[in-house]
């Protein structure tokens, strides 16, 4: 049966400090997504760009900036995303920025608990995103939104998959990290959990790493994908609001895609962080779009 990707577009900056990933869904359109995706062999669904407030930029309140605004980004995504998912298709979130994860592994986690699926998260990033109100040095929601589905978080922006959290910390694997906050440090021993950070990468190359994050993948788990481009080497990825020197390359990310992609478990995806302001050319979009690809399933010799 032909699988059907359904792409939904979140333009908005609501979580972030840098503007411009609101334009993230159209540049990955001309970077031609949807026809990537069809020539792949997907069915593809472009369900448009989803409507939300603008971003007011005010400061921080309580150690927030734009919750409200936030709440209905996230509970657009929500929707659509757990729509998607009932439909039977796969839902590749473009975003925006990485706030919007909230909503969509929420909806995520939702369906996979009803299909008693285990929920397999990898979350692809130069930042651990596990700050709180309480801990964050910036008030950007954007930089909290693993703590948000843990359960850790204000009540507005937790508790959207029926339970306090919609993820235990076991389900995550984080990879590509290298900028950790003084207090999300504490929170990721705190919590326990899996952080393949880029010295593991060195160490160990993207193959073990990747072999150590899919383990216990098994026919039963829903894998699902949280791609912050900011995870790339910025020399490969310059679209992203906050670039962090000494990241994977893109020939390493290929490989992350591929071995993520032989599971055959994928089950949803979000592409976060893309900020054409801030482009070359297009260059990272198109980047995207071929990491994406690989995830999907494109192999140079196979098939
Ligand atoms: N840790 C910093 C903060 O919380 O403000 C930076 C977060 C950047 C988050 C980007 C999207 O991954
Ligand atoms: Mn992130
Ligand atoms: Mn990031
Ligand atoms: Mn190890």
């Amino acid at each position: 049966m032909i699988q059907t990707v359904e792409l939904i577009g979140a333009p908005t900056d609501i979580g972030a400090s840098v503007r411009g990933a609101g334009m993230g869904p159209d540049a990955l359109r001309v970077a031609d997504l949807p026809g990537t995706l069809a020539r792949l062999g997907f069915a593809v669904v472009d369900a448009g760009n989803l409507a939300g407030p603008a971003t007011p930029w005010s400061a921080p309140s309580d150690g927030l900036r734009h919750l409200d605004e936030a709440v209905a980004w996230n509970r657009a995504v929500y929707d659509a995303v757990d729509a998607a998912l009932g439909a039977g298709r796969l839902p590749l979130m473009m975003g925006g920025d990485h706030s919007l994860a909230i909503g969509s592994i929420s909806a995520v986690a939702w369906h996979a608990r009803q299909r008693g699926q285990k929920l397999r998260v990898l979350w692809l990033d130069a930042h651990t995103d596990v700050n709180t109100h309480g801990t964050s040095p910036s008030g950007n929601i954007h930089g909290m939104p693993v703590s948000c589905l843990l359960g850790h978080g204000p009540a507005a922006l937790t508790g959207w998959s029926g339970q306090r959290a919609a993820l235990g910390p076991e389900a995550i694997r984080f990879i590509g990290i290298r900028s950790v906050d003084a207090e999300e440090k504490q929170a990721i021993r705190a919590l326990g959990l899996t952080v393949f950070d880029m010295r593991h990468l060195d160490e160990h190359g993207m193959r073990n790493t990747m072999t150590e994050a899919l383990q216990d993948v098994d026919d039963d788990t829903h894998l699902h994908v949280s791609f912050d481009l900011d995870c790339l080497d910025p020399a490969d990825a310059p679209g992203v609001g906050t670039a962090v020197r000494g990241g994977p390359t893109y020939r390493e990310m290929q490989l992350c895609m591929e071995m993520a992609a032989d599971t055959g478990r994928l089950g949803s995806l979000d592409v976060v962080e893309l900020n054409p302001a801030l482009d070359v050319r297009n260059r990272t979009a198109e980047v995207a779009v071929e990491l994406i690809e690989s995830l999907l399933g494109k192999s140079t010799l196979a098939r």
